[in-house]
């Protein structure tokens, strides 16, 4: 990518998209394309269409998506899939109609069948049943793919897709109902130590696994696929371990200096029980993350009081 080429970040406002403008602004790309929700509707393709014909973006990183935790997936799925699909659809279909030189679609780990033998390798897909809390997202992303793959093979696009594991950073959503679990446990574990509270409830059984990647080594990630990766094939994002739900909350409990009790509220549902992801693929093509998760959470941890203080 040419420092000066025509950049556009869908979704830079969130988790992924901001991380990604900060890796393109510290890379020294300086002529980066966003827009606000409030600016551009991406459900809307008209509007999508006229922005790609004014702006004509050479890249698009598109991580524009409407995302959630377990709670908010399995209780919106309507919204999850449908405004996942009209997005995802109306970008890459604009991308490819004004001549974008090169789009990365971003889908998740939770494509995977919820009994994929782990690690997952990316061929796993479609071998199995989706885990139902996230079906709803998980078909969407799925589309978005096959998307990006059939884009590829009519029209030679070149439209690459990564399948990053559960993400955590500065700029995460940490409202208790829609967040993912690792913000969600900062704030509960950080709201229990500044108001005393006895205990901090986890929910589920605190036995599923998950892998946590910083959204700073996603964004390399991305900015290395995009210059070194042209293939049809989905590329894993990830760390190459993972640890238990009950783990992760005794970590994040040390970086809060919380006291106080950890108790698990079995009424709330565990999801796939383990999602770790084979990372071979992006190890062979020279990318590996590099942020440990103990030091990752402490920066968040940080970040995240800091902002408090700030409002
Ligand atoms: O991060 P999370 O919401 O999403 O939940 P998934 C991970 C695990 O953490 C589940 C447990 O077993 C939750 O029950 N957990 C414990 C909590 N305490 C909490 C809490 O306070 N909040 C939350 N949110 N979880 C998502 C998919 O699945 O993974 C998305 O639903 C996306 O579509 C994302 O793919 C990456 O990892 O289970």
């Amino acid at each position: 990518m040419n420092p000066n080429a025509r950049i556009y970040v869908a979704g830079h406002r969130g988790l992924v998209g901001s991380a990604i403008c900060r890796a393109l602004e510290a890379g020294g790309y300086r002529n980066l394309v966003t827009r606000t929700h409030a600016e551009l509707d991406l459900t809307d393709q008209a509007a999508v269409r006229a922005f790609f014909e004014e702006v004509r973006p050479e890249y698009v990183f598109l991580a524009a998506a409407r995302v959630g935790g377990i709670l908010a997936n399995d209780t919106r799925p309507a919204e999850f899939i449908r405004d996942n699909l009209l997005i995802q659809t109306n970008v890459i279909d604009a991308a490819h109609r004004t001549g974008t030189r090169k789009l990365l679609f971003l889908g998740s780990s939770c494509i995977y069948p919820k009994h994929a033998p782990q690690p997952i390798k990316e061929e796993y897909l479609l071998s199995g049943p989706l885990e139902p809390t996230n079906e709803w997202y998980a078909v969407a992303k799925i589309a978005g793919i096959k998307m990006c793959q059939a884009y590829r093979r009519q029209y030679g696009f070149d439209a690459i897709c990564a399948m990053p594991t559960n993400l955590y950073g500065p700029g995460d959503n940490f409202d208790l109902e829609t967040s993912h679990v690792l913000p969600a446990l900062i704030r509960k574990f950080h709201e229990a130590k500044e108001s005393g509270a006895p205990s901090v409830t986890v929910w589920g059984t605190g036995t599923p696994r998950r892998e946590f990647l910083h959204v700073d080594d996603l964004a390399d990630a991305c900015l290395f696929l995009m210059q070194h990766y042209e293939g049809e094939e989905i590329v894993n994002v990830g760390v190459g371990e993972d640890i238990s739900i009950g783990e992760l909350a005794e970590l994040i409990r040390q970086a809060v200096g919380y006291t106080g009790a950890v108790v698990f509220d079995t009424t709330k549902p565990d999801g796939t029980p383990r999602k770790l992801l084979d990372v071979g693929r992006i190890h062979a093509l020279g990318w590996r993350a590099r942020i440990p998760l103990a030091e990752g959470i402490r920066a968040t941890v940080e970040a995240y009081v800091d902002s408090l203080a700030a409002a």
